[in-house]
C-alpha cells in the first residue's frame, strides 16, 4: 500500500511530506485528500453534512482498493498460489491494523462483519443462544439507532427474554440513576450506542460498563458513530463487545467490525455456516475454526478489508485526538450561528455532545428544510434517522440533521446557516 503523502505549510511555502503523522491541522491540505469534496451539487459547491450516514473517502482508500483489484486480487486464506498469499496478507494486516487501533488485545477478537447492524444481529443470534434465557433482561437506551432495538427484539421473542428501556430526558441524556434502577440481577446484557446518530449525545459508557459488570451482565458498545470521531480502547472502557462500520470511518460500505473478549468469543455459537469457518466437515459431524474465523463463513469483503485498513491509516496519520478537537469547534460554531436563526429548536441538547447537530425549523416539515437546503449543494439528513423511538417520545416526525467530519470549514458552516435561514423565509 502506498504511503500517505499530503501537502502542509511551513513557513508560508507548501511543501509535499512523505510523512504518515501531520503536526498542523491543515484543513486545506486535508480537503484536497477527498476527491468528492471539489464536486458541485446543483452547480454549486458541495457542502457535505450528511457524515453521521455516511463519511467520504479519501483518495488513499480509493488508491488502495483500485491497486488491490487491478494488481493483487485473488480470494485469500485457500490457495497456495502467489496472488492468494497476498491478499491473504493484506487482509490479515488490515485485521492487525483494527486490533491497534481499538487496542484490543490480540488480533482473534477482531471479526469482519458487513458493519455494525450485521455485527449486532451477529450477536443477538449467537450471543443470545449461549447466555439469553426465559425472564432474562437485555437494556438499551431510548436513543438507539433501530440496528441496536429490532436485533434484541427478536433475541427476546425467541428466549422469551424482556427488553428494557433507560429512557432519555427532555435535553437528550439517560440519567444514571435510572439506570440503576434498570439493570439488575435480571439483566443479561447492556447494549448502548456510544454516541446518538440523531442526537449527539455521549452516553456514560463507562459508568453504564461498571452497572452492567456489578450485576455480572455483558456490556455492548454501538459505536458507529463514535468510532470515527473519539479514540477507542477497547481495554480501557472493559467493555464486552464492540461494533462499527467501516463506512462512516472513512472507509468502503460492506464492512464493519465486531470486537469481543475472547473467552465470550470462545464460548458462543457461530451465526453463519459455510467455508473458511469450519475446522473439519462430515455429514455426522462439523467442528469449527479457530478465532477468528468461527464467524467469517464465505468469501468476505476482501477489498473492504484492505480499505478499511487504508483508512485507518489515514485517520492515524491524522490523529483521533486531533479530529475530535477540530470538530467539537465545528460543532460548537455550528451551534451559535444556527441559534442566531429565528423559529430554530434543538433536539438534543445534552451537555456531553459529539458532531451531530438536529434541529427543527419551527412550523416547517425537516423534508422541506431538506430539499431547499439540497437545491443549494447543501447535504445534510432529514427524517427519523432509523431512530424513530426517539422521535416518538419527542412527538416529532423527524429532525433537520447535520453531522460534521475532519474535512468540514467553518465557512461550509455559514453556507449552511445561510441556507437554513434561506428555507425558513421561504417556509415560514
Ligand atoms: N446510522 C445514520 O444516518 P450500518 O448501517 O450497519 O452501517 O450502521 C447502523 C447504525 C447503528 N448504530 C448507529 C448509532 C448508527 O448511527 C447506525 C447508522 C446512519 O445515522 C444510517 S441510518
Amino acid at each position: 500500500m502506498g504511503k500517505i503523502s499530503r501537502s502542509f505549510k511551513i513557513e508560508n511555502r507548501t511543501l509535499m511530506s512523505k510523512d504518515t503523522t501531520i503536526t498542523d491541522f491543515d484543513i486545506q491540505a486535508i480537503r484536497k485528500d477527498f476527491p468528492i469534496l471539489k464536486t458541485f451539487v446543483r452547480n454549486k459547491p458541495l457542502v457535505y453534512l450528511d457524515n453521521a450516514a455516511s463519511t467520504q473517502k479519501p483518495q488513499i482508500v480509493l488508491d488502495t482498493e483500485l491497486k488491490y483489484y487491478s494488481t493483487q486480487y485473488s480470494n485469500i486464506h485457500r490457495g497456495v498460489h502467489h496472488l492468494s498469499q497476498v491478499g491473504t496478507d493484506l487482509y490479515e494486516e488490515a485485521r492487525r491494523k483494527v486490533q491497534k487501533f481499538i487496542n484490543a488485545p490480540s488480533e482473534k477478537q477482531i471479526i469482519f462483519t458487513k458493519g455494525t447492524t450485521n455485527s449486532i444481529n451477529l450477536l443477538s443470534y449467537s450471543w443470545s443462544q449461549k447466555f439469553l434465557r426465559q425472564g432474562d433482561e437485555v437494556v438499551i437506551t431510548g436513543m438507539e439507532h433501530h440496528s441496536n432495538i429490532v436485533p434484541w427484539q427478536m433475541a427476546c421473542e425467541r428466549h422469551g427474554a424482556t427488553l428494557r428501556v433507560i429512557p432519555v430526558q427532555k435535553d437528550g441524556a439517560i440519567l444514571l440513576e435510572d439506570a440503576r434502577k434498570i439493570i439488575t440481577e435480571k439483566t443479561k446484557l447492556v447494549s448502548i450506542a456510544y454516541i446518538s446518530n440523531s442526537l449527539g449525545t455521549i452516553n456514560p459508557i463507562r459508568e453504564l460498563t461498571q452497572l452492567a459488570h456489578q450485576v455480572g451482565a455483558h456490556l455492548l458498545i454501538d459505536a458507529a458513530q463514535s468510532i470515527q470521531h473519539i479514540s477507542t480502547d477497547v481495554q480501557d472502557l472493559d467493555c464486552d463487545f464492540l461494533a462499527f462500520s467501516g463506512h462512516k470511518l472513512y472507509g468502503p460500505t460492506g464492512i464493519g467490525v465486531l470486537y469481543g473478549k475472547e473467552e465470550l468469543l470462545e464460548a458462543v455459537p457461530p451465526f453463519e455456516g459455510g467455508g473458511d469457518m469450519i475446522a473439519d466437515v462430515s455429514f455426522e459431524k462439523t467442528t469449527y475454526n479457530d478465532l477468528p474465523f468461527k464467524f467469517e463463513a464465505g468469501t468476505p469483503h476482501i477489498a473492504g478489508v484492505i480499505g478499511l485498513g487504508a483508512a485507518i491509516d489515514y485517520v492515524q496519520s491524522i490523529g483521533l485526538d486531533t479530529i475530535h478537537a477540530h470538530e467539537e469547534k465545528l460543532l460548537k460554531y455550528a451551534t451559535e450561528e444556527l441559534a442566531k436563526v429565528d423559529n430554530i429548536q434543538f433536539i438534543g441538547t445534552a451537555k456531553n455532545k459529539s458532531s451531530v447537530l438536529s434541529f427543527l425549523v419551527k412550523g416547517a416539515h425537516p423534508y422541506d428544510v431538506g430539499v431547499i437546503l439540497d437545491n443549494l449543494g447543501i447535504a445534510i439528513r432529514t427524517g427519523h434517522h432509523c431512530t424513530q423511538p426517539i422521535m416518538d417520545h419527542f412527538e416529532i416526525p423527524g429532525t433537520c440533521r447535520a453531522s460534521f467530519a475532519l474535512y468540514n470549514t467553518k465557512e461550509e458552516i455559514d453556507i449552511f446557516v445561510a441556507g437554513v435561514r434561506r428555507a425558513a423565509k421561504m417556509l415560514l
